[in-house]
């Protein structure tokens, strides 16, 4: 009998984009990031994306210091393969945002692949009363902020990580970021199979159509051929339907509370494995498989 095709759920855990006051439930301290990691690989998730915050107020905290309060404590107790930020937020500079992947070496980093407007000031209409000052400066910025990932920046990440062996997870906002990495996958720069997390629904980026996702993977096929695995995310309320579209596309989905909140229309996820389980049960619906960290590990080359 033909094997089932394995899907590699990446779980996004923290992020810099929400805040404490959306949900009670988005973990914060160390404690909290790695009792949501480690439930979400065991769930499933073959990739933690990891972000670190400020344990008193939850801002988004790039410092090293930050990510050695939980990383080897999750890396002793799962086999998942980390992922560590190099987008920080939209807020850092990018020495800032490089230093915890040049500090720890790990299998994966993110990299993102162009400049961006990054509206988050629409959450004003849905939330008010806010538990610490930052968190409504941080969205009420966005009417006038670009998230800065210029050529040079880029290179700069490459160059920076290059000698660890890190392999990238390439974050594409919009098509012009396939060319983008195009570009430096024509200079020898970066090296196939390449990792394409393609973002859907941000306000600045591409939108959540079908249409979108399509298109997206049509131009993905042009550009790169065989030469690169596919996985997506869909922010918010699209985090599911894009996800299920992915898998009956043939790619990979990334799920997490970085990225969204909810676990159904107006239900909060509880913690991310409740997301992890959902895309699970969307997977096996579809009669696929659902990777282990080895298993991703092979599919994205990783250097394990
Ligand atoms: N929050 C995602 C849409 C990064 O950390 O480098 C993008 C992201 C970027 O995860
Ligand atoms: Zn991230």
């Amino acid at each position: 009998m033909a094997q089932a095709r394995k899907v590699v759920i990446t779980c996004a855990v923290t992020g810099a984009i929400h805040t404490p006051t959306m949900s009670k439930y988005l973990p914060v301290t160390p404690d909290e990031i790695v009792s949501d990691a480690l439930a979400a690989a065991e769930a499933g998730a073959a990739v933690l994306h990891l972000h670190a915050r400020d344990p008193k107020t939850g801002k988004p905290d790039q410092t090293p210091e930050a990510f050695a309060r939980f990383l080897p404590r999750i890396k002793q107790q799962t086999n998942a393969v980390i992922n560590i930020t190099t987008g920080g937020s939209p807020y850092m500079k990018v020495e800032e945002r490089v230093l915890p992947a040049a500090t720890f070496k790990p299998e994966v980093a993110s990299l993102n692949m162009g400049s961006m407007n990054f509206g988050l000031f629409h959450l004003l209409d849905k939330y008010k009363d806010f538990q610490h000052d930052w968190e409504r400066q941080h969205l009420e910025n966005t009417r006038d902020l670009v998230f800065r990932n210029t050529f040079k920046d880029i290179e700069y990440i490459l160059e920076t990580c290059y000698d660890n062996g890190t392999r990238f997870e390439f974050e594409c906002y919009d098509i012009g970021h396939l060319y983008n990495l195009k570009h430096f996958y024509d200079r020898g720069l970066v090296k196939p199979p390449l990792f394409i997390q393609s973002v859907f629904g941000l306000l600045g980026g591409i939108g959540p159509h079908p249409e979108d996702v399509a298109h997206m993977k049509r131009t993905a096929d042009r550009l790169f051929g065989d030469d690169y695995r596919w996985s997506v995310l869909g922010a918010g309320r699209h985090q599911l339907p894009i996800a299920a579209t992915s898998a009956a596309m043939g790619g990979n989905i990334r799920v997490g509370l970085e990225d969204s909140l909810w676990a159904g229309p107006g239900k909060l996820a509880t913690s991310n494995a409740d997301q992890v389980k959902l895309a699970r049960k969307l997977i096996e619906g579809l009669g696929l498989g659902v990777a282990t960290p080895d298993e991703a590990r092979e599919i994205l080359s990783l250097k394990g």
